[in-house]
């Protein structure tokens, strides 16, 4: 059945009926992930490294109740300036947002939702939610986990930062049967830097390895996705110590003021970059563009499989 509020650019409808490969992209990153204008520079700039690496960007968002996969640098200019005045659009925001006919920002939930009614398998961004710090009595646990969990779009991110508790996100992950793949690692990746004294479930260390994993997924009919950890680059890499405090200070700042809901990680990740003077925004943006070469790679390894 086709999908009555869905809608594809003309772009991403020829790549997807040309079985070329594509890559999702989220707009919360650009919406409430970073400030404006390096949100616009950055989403623009994943874009064009995924083009350059062979594949076919579509950035998703929800504009005019519209579900679109594939954005106008327009539309993506129009997200990156109304920032957090977006609505950050996680699962349970898409039934009203679409009624009504409003915008939304895609978190990685509704990124995977939206790709995968699409048809998009592969999908890179720069972080996921995950369980927080302290959820054993906030029960703040990002509906991102659930959606790994039963929609099969393999996110391929830099592993997860410590404004979570990294070790309660892994064992969330076991339980919910999704496999963590570290890309050239056995350590899970902590986002600014590559170490976080955990271990991912797996090791694979090409984008064919990777596609493969995902394909015998699919022709084993198992519902779910994949989290692949890609480690940020050496040399954008933070001292752990640095950031380990701006992230400690960020976490103390908000219980005092009291952030929670869905307003914690845009609060976390504004105030980390605040802290840091900018390295943070550096770092994240150089992951992010790394992370979007190996999808726009691991998408052409898997069009060669299916
Ligand atoms: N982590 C980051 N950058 C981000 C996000 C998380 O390092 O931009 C965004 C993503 O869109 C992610 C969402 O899906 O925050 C998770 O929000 P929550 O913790 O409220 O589920
Ligand atoms: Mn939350």
């Amino acid at each position: 059945m086709k999908n009555p509020y869905l809608d594809l650019s003309p772009e991403v409808a020829a790549a997807l009926a040309a079985h070329k490969p594509v890559v999702a992209l989220e707009s919360t990153i650009i919406s409430h992930g970073m400030p404006y204008p390096q949100n616009v520079e950055t989403a623009l700039a994943v874009e064009q490294t995924i083009r350059e690496n062979g594949a076919t960007p579509a950035t998703i968002a929800i504009i005019g109740g519209r579900l679109k996969a594939g954005l106008t640098r327009e539309e993506i200019t129009y997200l990156g300036k109304k920032g957090t005045a977006v609505t950050k659009a996680s699962r349970r925001d898409l039934p009203v947002l679409v009624a009504r006919g409003e915008d939304g920002a895609t978190t990685v939930t509704t990124t995977m939702m939206i790709a995968a009614m699409a048809g998009i398998s592969v999908f890179a961004t720069g972080g996921i939610g995950g369980v927080h710090r302290g959820a054993e009595t906030t029960m703040d646990i990002s509906a991102d986990l659930e959606e790994l969990a039963k929609t099969p779009v393999m996110v391929i991110c830099a592993g997860a930062k410590s404004i979570l508790d990294l070790g309660l996100t892994l064992e969330y992950l076991e339980t919910k049967g999704v496999p963590v793949i570290g890309y050239g690692t056995e350590e899970l990746p902590a986002f600014y830097t590559r170490k976080s004294g955990f271990s991912v479930d797996y090791r694979l260390d090409s984008p064919e390895e990777l596609a493969r994993a995902f394909h015998a997924a699919r022709e084993m009919g198992l519902a779910g996705g994949m989290l692949v950890t890609n480690p940020i680059p050496e040399e954008y890499s933070m001292d752990p110590a640095v950031i380990g405090a701006a992230i400690d200070e960020a976490v103390a700042e908000a219980g005092t003021l009291g952030i929670h809901g869905k307003a914690t990680t845009p609060f976390l990740l504004a105030k980390i970059k605040d802290i840091t003077g900018g390295e943070s925004l550096a770092s994240n943006i150089q992951l992010v563009l790394n992370n979007a070469r190996l999808a726009a790679k691991t998408a052409a390894a898997l069009e060669v499989l299916s």
